[in-house]
């Protein structure tokens, strides 16, 4: 039986490690402009904010592609083919193009490539999949890569499983389930890609409409509103969830709970932007605040990744 062996590039947004990275990685993110004073110290206090200053999305990230390489050894006993699972981050290293430089150095011909992000962008996992490709069509690879996995069964299954955790702990404290507002959200993006007919609203309606489908949420118990807009200058998709809690709360809804399904683990923006700033802004609201549990290592998102990556790498 002949070898094929197949490099897997996950990709991921990516965190410092200390504090004192986290100018050069805001840098990054600035695409070479390094953040004012004022502005690195913002980001800062928000990474001291979530438990002194953790960054907790490396090890998920870690777990995560741990999980992936387990999973797929297991589908591919003595089937010949072996997949090797490498990491390339967005903003810190391993960049994404340190993952295609590792595979070419271990000699692979062949990738995959899947983002930890469900919904496609061309502003983000497009981003992703283009630099993955440049780097390696230097090294003669053959590359693919998975675009969107936002209605694989498995993800839509872990996801309605955390919102009906969150209603019946509303309903265990007194509140009836109907009258909770189920707020699904995901990182904001620069508007203009309305214009470009980008996927990812669409998409993260879609996501949303699954869940609310599978969790018998009549149209008015839910609806998409976005988070973690940047401080750019231009406009940026909403409404933004801190606006969209006020208007939960003047429509006399006495409880929300947050479903952040754009993204799949914990970090600043689910561990900040949601945990501490829209909390705190429901609690001025006089209205209840829960999130769901993030994905992190759930099996079933495990297996959404492995069967995107099998699917991908088909002859
Ligand atoms: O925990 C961590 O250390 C990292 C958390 C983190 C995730 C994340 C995911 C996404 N972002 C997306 C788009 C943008 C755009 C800009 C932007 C800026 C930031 C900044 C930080 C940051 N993002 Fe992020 N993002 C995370 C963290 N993001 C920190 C810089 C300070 C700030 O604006 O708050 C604006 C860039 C610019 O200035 O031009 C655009 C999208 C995702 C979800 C998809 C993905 O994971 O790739 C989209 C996690």
């Amino acid at each position: 039986m002949s070898e094929r062996r197949i490099g897997v590039l996950v990709m991921s947004y990516g965190t410092p490690e200390s504090l004192d990275q986290v100018e050069a990685y805001y840098t990054h993110i600035r695409r070479g402009s390094p953040p004012s004073p004022e502005q690195l110290e913002e980001l800062r206090s928000r990474y001291e904010a979530i438990v002194g200053g953790v960054f907790p999305l490396r090890q998920h990230t870690n777990e995560q592609v741990n999980a992936l390489q387990a999973d797929l050894n297991e589908r591919t006993a003595n089937t010949g083919i072996t997949y090797t699972c490498y990491q390339g981050l967005k903003h810190a290293a391993p960049f994404i193009e340190d993952g295609i430089e590792a595979m070419a150095r271990d000699g692979i011909r062949e990738a995959v490539g899947i983002v930890l992000a469900p919904h496609y962008s061309i502003m983000s996992v497009g981003g992703y999949l283009k630099r993955a490709q440049e780097e390696a069509d230097k090294h003669g690879i053959t590359f693919v890569g998975v675009k969107s996995y936002h209605l694989h069964p498995q993800l839509i299954e872990a996801l309605v499983e955390r919102v009906g955790e969150q209603l019946d702990a509303y309903e265990q404290e007194g509140q009836k389930r109907e009258q909770v507002q189920v707020l699904f959200s995901a990182h904001s993006l620069p508007e203009k890609i309305v214009e470009m007919n980008d996927p990812y609203p669409e998409q993260l309606l879609e996501t949303s409409r699954a869940i609310a489908k599978a969790s018998e949420l009549s149209d008015e118990q839910w609806q998409f509103t976005w988070q973690s807009a940047g401080q750019t200058g231009i406009p940026w998709l909403g409404p933004d969830i801190l606006d969209t809690l006020e208007h939960v709360a003047g429509e006399g809804r006495p409880a929300v709970i947050s479903a952040p399904i754009g993204f799949v683990s914990d970090h600043l923006e689910v561990l900040y932007d949601l945990d501490i700033e829209a909390k705190q802004r429901s609690n001025e609201l006089g209205i209840g605040f829960k999130r769901t549990r993030s994905l992190n290592q759930d099996i079933r998102y495990i297996q959404t990744l492995a069967d995107k990556v099998v699917e991908a790498s088909q002859p």
